[in-house]
């Protein structure tokens, strides 16, 4: 079964290049109105409904196809009980902390004294794991800059890789703007992820898959977002690991976005792989977490394109629904005080109990 959502022109304002959603009675089910209550009611009924759908039922969706996601076949093994696995412990309130010091930085857009800092920052708290910079050169509508991605490698015994990734930069030339959600959420909780993957390894090795952590520089476009003035990490790393082999490899990639809002709602998102979606909403679900899973389909441009691209399979996790009608979204409002450790929480032990699903396909 499937919420079929009509565009009246009430979210004309949300349509925008990047972002397209789907399900409009959940997204205005935030807002009180009564008739959007029961909306909710249903809605919700509908999403649950929804979650036992077959990826293949979902795979005919257009949104899906433009990426080739859909027809990556999801793993032939019968999915791991997530319940039967250990519950994770990632400490969200360190996530946090990591958020505010990069935050303090100030503004991280390319070339910036903040994006500098917040590079040294990155190499210090991963100075004892297997780091490695991917440095590039990137030609953007306001010339050519150096950029570069921070790839921490923690070897698993089993072959293959898992690949949990976000961004640390902030938009380009905005003195104003912080990112403490954009940007700022996603390198705390990869910080506090590499410290559980640190702590599992025994003899350079974890058990289970090898998980690559990846924060991405240059997601943000310099002027307006388009396919060639965005993503310019993500793309770059996509085209290496294509030629290089290593893409073959990756048995899922997943994007953390905006992750700290305190009102969590993570969107399913409709160009990510649907297998893995339902693996994340299975995870959520063990864990107690679905209500802040999928209440909205969007249809989301991110760094996981680029991969989805070359057919490696991807979830995009991300809240872009940030403050009434994602009002805080690029503005200088995107500070620390609209975060919440629980979320950090929720959206790390997520990320992670779907690493050890993923680890015993
Ligand atoms: C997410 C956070 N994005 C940029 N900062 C991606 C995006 C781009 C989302 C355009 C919607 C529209
Ligand atoms: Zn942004």
């Amino acid at each position: 079964m499937k919420l079929k959502a009509t565009n009246n022109g009430m979210n004309a304002g949300l349509e925008q290049p990047g972002f397209h959603i789907r399900s409009l009675l959940s997204f205005r089910a935030k807002r009180g109105n009564p008739i959007v209550a029961m909306a909710l009611t249903l809605t919700l009924a509908l999403a649950a409904c929804s979650q036992q759908k077959t990826s293949a039922a979902s795979s005919s969706d257009p949104a899906r196809a433009q990426t080739g996601a859909a027809s990556k076949a999801a793993p032939a093994t019968p999915g791991v009980d997530p319940s039967t696995l250990p519950v994770p412990h990632v400490d969200g309130a360190r996530a946090m902390q990591y958020t505010k010091d990069v935050v303090a930085f100030g503004p991280r857009y390319v070339s910036s004294p903040g994006h500098k800092k917040v590079e040294e920052f990155l190499r210090s708290k991963l100075k004892d794991d297997n780091l490695e910079e991917d440095r590039f050169t990137a030609t953007t509508p306001d010339g050519t800059f150096p950029m570069t991605n921070f790839i921490a490698k923690f070897p698993g015994t089993n072959d293959g890789i898992i690949v949990l990734s976000g961004h640390y930069d902030t938009l380009y030339n905005r003195k104003d703007f912080v990112g403490a959600n954009d940007g700022g959420s996603s390198t705390g909780i990869l910080l506090a992820l590499a410290d559980q993957f640190r702590s599992q390894m025994k003899n350079g090795r974890r058990e289970g898959y090898s998980v690559w952590l990846v924060w991405f520089d240059g997601e943000e476009a310099f002027q307006h977002w388009t396919d060639t003035d965005s993503v310019y990490g993500s793309r770059q790393l996509a085209e290496k690991w294509n030629q290089d082999g290593t893409a073959k490899k990756v048995k899922a990639f997943m994007l953390a976005d905006m992750i700290g809002d305190a009102d969590l709602n993570i969107e399913r998102d409709l160009n990510s792989t649907a297998w893995l979606e339902d693996m994340i909403y299975r995870a959520a679900t063990a864990l107690g977490y679905q209500s802040h899973f999928y209440r909205r389909e969007v249809g989301m441009d991110d760094d996981h394109i680029p991969f989805a691209k070359i057919g490696v399979p991807v979830a995009d996790l991300i809240d872009f629904d940030y403050g009434y009608d994602n009002a805080f979204w690029h503005t200088s409002e995107d500070t620390m005080d609209k975060l919440s450790p629980k979320s950090f929480d929720i959206v790390g032990n997520v990320m992670m109990l779907t690493v050890e699903m993923l680890d015993r396909q």
